[in-house]
């Protein structure tokens, strides 16, 4: 019988160390000068990630997942003489981070150099996105990187 029960308590133990279908998967994001790396570069709509987002370089950085094609207007201006309608809406739609699903944005006061921040997101629509850092100059240095959300 005690060898029953300590089996039993063995087998509870390793399904709590096991695979927990509910566990978010982790995803190690670095950004450096000038880039964003990410071990995974295709993810799943309905699967929960954990993006731990470190900053092992030695400047500020941030981190914003966008929509391809929803990216911040950088180098816009020199094109652009003046703003138009579909501009100044797309602008409004970015200050409402919490209605947009498929956007996440860490700003760069919490990515200061050595900072480690941790946020969980599961994608909603699936289609092809963008890691970006904004911060002027970092972007078109090289802190961008494509992902695909597949169904
Ligand atoms: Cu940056």
């Amino acid at each position: 019988m005690y060898r029953m029960a300590a089996i039993l308590v063995l087998a509870l133990l390793a399904s709590a160390c096991g695979n927990r279908p509910t566990a978010a998967q982790v995803v190690p994001v670095e950004l450096t000068e000038f880039a964003i790396d990410s071990p995974i570069s295709t993810f799943k709509v309905g699967t929960p990630y954990r993006f731990v987002i470190s900053n092992p370089g030695a400047i500020n950085h941030e981190f914003v997942l966008v929509a391809e094609g929803q990216e911040h207007n950088m180098g816009s201006e020199g094109e652009h003489g003046h703003a138009d309608p579909a501009e100044s809406g797309h602008g409004h739609a970015e200050e409402q981070d919490h209605d947009m699903g498929n956007m996440l944005h860490v700003g760069e006061s919490q990515l200061t150099p050595g900072a480690t921040v941790t946020i969980e997101h599961t994608f909603t629509e699936p289609g092809e996105y963008e890691f970006g850092c904004y911060l002027p100059g970092h972007y078109a240095a090289g802190m961008h990187t494509k992902i695909s959300v597949v169904p």
